[in-house]
């Protein structure tokens, strides 16, 4: 494609509206969760990793869009499929690394791993591997915020499988009746472990629910990391207003296996193609080079190789951090 003129670019894409540094940042976020992801999966192939783990590689642009239009003091909820929401909610990679390690300085002190990572103070319970199961805490944390007279809102992440389980039901029910704050944010990314999505639904758009439930839906390029972001502000904006909750359905794709060795053969050979040309990052890195003229090849390499050097200095301070005690068996057992 020629390169347009500035003022095309102005009128063609949003990106010419915002700042060269949040845009920037928009990328620095999505790397720091890929190159996690990566260094982790062969942490965990090569066995210094114990338990398992769910990783989300091609669906960085939701966690970030949706986390970066959130407050400090916002809280979310998460899933099997946790780091990258962890990470975009402000979880550090060291914090991280130390949990996946079991190590007694983790963010959960190495009893939650990878599948029940969180830090309260950041404003992310721990994890919940139960399909569907954060959906109902994701609501009762909206309701205590909204009896409190509390600004705060829940983006509440879940996959497409988890759409066919009670707890949505029950869970996004409430929280319509009652006008609870909480973003539910799908995100679709054709699967539920092996199973197409087509299998588990007459439904072909999954934000349709939302019409059973009398709240608004919206449908999106879950791989657009602005788009996300955009819509998450105008949800959390009509959340902020007493207005109730709103169903986000973000199309998104796992390009890496469902849980670790999973060879991914129930995946057409030509969706992977599609899906790899229009992962989130690269799609992002291009369209800054092709509509910023204050973007370059180098600026994009600069941030890449910046992520890469600090998850690697992470991985190694990690590597190095104490197990619990055998003591630690009794703290945070009962609440004092
Ligand atoms: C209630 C329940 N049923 C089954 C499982 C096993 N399980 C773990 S992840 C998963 C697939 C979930 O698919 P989806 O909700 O689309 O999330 P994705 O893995 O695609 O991110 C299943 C069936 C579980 N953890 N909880
Ligand atoms: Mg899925």
């Amino acid at each position: 494609m020629p390169p347009a003129d500035s003022a095309t670019r102005a009128e063609s894409d949003p990106v010419c509206g915002y700042d060269r540094a949040f845009l920037l940042d928009l990328l620095h976020r999505m790397w720091v969760i890929r190159e996690f992801e990566e260094q982790v999966k062969f942490l965990f192939l090569e066995g210094a990793m114990p338990g398992t783990i769910h990783q989300c590689q091609g669906q960085e642009a939701a966690a970030v869009g949706v986390c970066r239009a959130l407050e400090a003091a916002d809280y979310i909820t998460s899933t099997h499929r946790p780091h990258g929401h962890a990470l975009a909610k402000g979880l550090t990679p060291l914090e991280m690394l130390i949990e996946l390690f079991g190590g007694g300085t983790g963010c959960c002190r190495g009893k939650g791993g990878s599948l029940h990572i969180g830090n309260m103070a950041k404003g992310m319970p721990p994890a919940v591997a139960i399909v569907g199961g954060g959906i109902p805490i994701a609501a009762g944390m909206a309701l205590a915020l909204k009896m409190q007279r509390r600004p705060q809102v829940v983006a509440c992440f879940f996959g497409d499988g988890a759409t066919s389980e009670g707890a949505f039901h029950e869970g996004v029910n409430l929280a319509a009746i009652w006008d609870l704050p909480v973003i539910f944010v799908c995100e679709n990314n054709l699967y539920g472990a092996s199973t197409p999505v087509a299998q588990i639904t007459r439904l072909p758009r999954l934000v349709d629910r939302a019409d059973g439930y009398g709240i608004p839906g919206q449908r999106l390029d879950g791989n657009d990391v602005l788009a996300v972001y955009e819509a998450t502000q105008q949800a959390a904006a009509r959340c902020r207003r007493g207005e109730g909750p709103v169903l986000l359905e973000l199309m998104t794709y796992r390009i890496t296996g469902h849980s670790r060795r999973d060879p991914c053969l129930y995946q057409p050979k030509d969706e992977r193609q599609w899906a790899s040309e229009n992962e989130p990052i690269g799609r992002w890195a291009r369209r800054l080079q092709e509509q910023r003229a204050d973007i370059s090849a180098d600026d994009v390499e600069e941030v890449r190789c910046r992520v890469v050097d600090e998850i690697t200095a992470a991985v190694e301070q990690a590597r190095r951090e104490p197990e619990p005690t055998v003591a630690d068996l009794f703290t945070d057992v009962y609440a004092d």
